[in-house]
Parts: C-alpha cells; structure tokens; sequence
C-alpha cells in the first residue's frame, strides 16, 4: 500500500470523534484545576477560604491565556476556574473542540504551573451557545456559582475554627438556607456584605483602551497613543448590571482588541 493511501486509511480512525463548534455559536471556554482542593491545602497551604496570592496567580494565568492566539474579548475567574469568552468570529483551529480543549487547558497547566513552582493541571471544555442573551445568562451562573461557593466557604472555615470536624462542619451547612448562614457569619463577627468582592463575584479581565505616552523618533516629540491593555475588575457589577456588561462587550466585539496584540 502506498503511504497516502495508508495515511488516508488511519486519518478515518483518527477524525472519527472530531467535532467542530458550528459557525455563528458563541464560545465560552471553561476551565478547571484538578484536584486543587487537595493542593490549596494539603500540597501548597493557601490561606483558606480566600488567599490574595492564590487569586493572582489565576488572575496571571487568565491574562496570559488571553495572549495565546485566540481572539478572548472576556476572561473570568473564580475559585479554581476560568471562564473565557471568544470573539464570535474567532476560528482559530477551525473552531475543533479537541484542539481548543486541548491547548488551552496545556497552557494554562503550564503558566500556573511555572508561576506556582510546582506542577498543577486544569481540564478545559468549550461550550457552545446559541445567543447574546444565553452568554450573558452563562457568566451570570457563573457569578451566582461564586457567591454561593464564598458564603458556604466563609461558613464551613469559621465552623472549623470554631474546633469542628471537616464531616462536622458539612453536616452542619447540608440544609441550612442563606439567611441562616448569614446569621452564622454575623454571630462570629464577620458581616457577610462587607467581605471583599472579589471573594463574592470572581475577578474579570478585558482589553480596554488605554493612553500611553510614547515618542516619536522622526518628529522628536513626546506623542500620545491609544493602546489596548488587559484590565482586571474586582468590582464587578451584579445582576442585570452584569447582564448589560457582558452584552456590551459582545456589542463592542468588533472593537475589541486583537488579543495577539494586548498586552
Ligand atoms: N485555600 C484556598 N482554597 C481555594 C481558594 N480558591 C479555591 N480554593 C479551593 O479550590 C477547590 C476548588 O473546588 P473544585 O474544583 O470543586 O474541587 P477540586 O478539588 O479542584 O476537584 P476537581 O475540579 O473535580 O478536580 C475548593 O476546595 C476550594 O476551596 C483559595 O483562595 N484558598
Ligand atoms: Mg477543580
């Protein structure tokens, strides 16, 4: 057998699970770090339930993921996951879920990984959606996704002090609703309201105009240009606030950095 005949022989096997995101579907990618309960606490003890150092370097990671080639208009994290948001024309890799899948979640092993010192890895799968409107509904579950993992996290680590066992602890969280947490958070002097926000909504990072001053070589003149620079949100806003936000950023897509070229 000739080898093109041979090759095209294997390629059947070797494309029979390829799948493409359709054109004109939006793109979320999430990813996720495996088994960093176990490496926030046992292999690198970070500060439970939040650390800043901890935020950071997820932070670092989403910013370098969104200077990897594909055009990312949007990233967001919280806890342990990223979020990150295409530009619906993006057709890097012609849209294959398994090279998308598999490159970003490489990437962001490797960054996180290098930053940290010690070897971490996330899973990625890309996420199709329909419309605007479904990808604002996304990062709103992913918002509402963070706030009920901070005020259950915030609970079950001011019960632990309290001397409670980690099953002890769980128990004592299965079942009760917000307002009792509150309530439990409140009794031990912590408001609820007053916890920063980016422990309660996750961080957001987008490219954003920015004036930078530069020089002009042939005019000899200090000159001002508009450049386009990944910004981080801690203060993101809630609800339909948030809703608006994201529909924004798709409405100003066309705008929207070449991430290649963001900084
Ligand atoms: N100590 C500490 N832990 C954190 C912080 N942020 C996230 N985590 C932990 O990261 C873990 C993320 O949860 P999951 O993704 O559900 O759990 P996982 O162990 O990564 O499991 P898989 O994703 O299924 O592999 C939780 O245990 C969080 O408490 C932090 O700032 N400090
Ligand atoms: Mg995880």
């Amino acid at each position: 057998m000739k080898f093109a005949e041979f090759d095209q022989m294997m390629r059947v096997y070797e494309e029979s699970l390829d799948q493409y995101i359709l054109p004109d579907m939006y793109m979320v990618a999430r990813l996720d770090g495996r088994s960093f309960t176990r490496l926030t606490k046992r292999v690198c003890r970070f500060e439970a339930p939040f650390d800043i150092a901890f935020r950071d370097l997820m932070i670092n990671t989403v910013r370098a993921l969104m200077n990897t080639g594909f055009r990312i208009i949007y990233g967001y994290t919280e806890s342990d996951e990223i979020s990150l948001l295409f530009h619906p024309t993006d057709n890097t890799f012609s849209r294959k879920v398994r090279k998308i899948n598999t490159t970003l979640a490489g990437e962001a092993s490797a960054i996180f990984s290098l930053a940290l010192g010690q070897a971490a890895t996330f899973d990625c799968r890309v996420i199709p959606l329909p419309n605007a409107d479904r990808v604002a509904d996304y990062f709103l579950w992913r918002q509402e996704d963070a706030h009920r993992n901070s005020l259950n996290a915030h609970c079950y680590w001011a019960l632990r002090q309290d001397g409670m066992s980690a099953r002890a602890a769980t128990s004592a969280l299965e079942g009760m609703n917000v307002q009792g947490k509150n309530e439990l958070l409140f009794n031990r002097g912590i408001n609820y309201n007053d916890l920063p926000n980016w422990q309660k909504r996750g961080v957001g990072i987008r490219p954003a105009a920015v004036q930078r001053e530069g020089f002009d070589p042939l005019r000899q003149e200090k000159v001002i240009a508009v450049r386009r620079e990944l910004t981080t949100e801690e203060e993101l806003p809630l609800g339909n606030e948030y809703r608006q936000f994201i529909l924004k950023l798709l409405n100003d897509a066309d705008d929207a950095c070449d991430s290649k070229a963001a900084i």
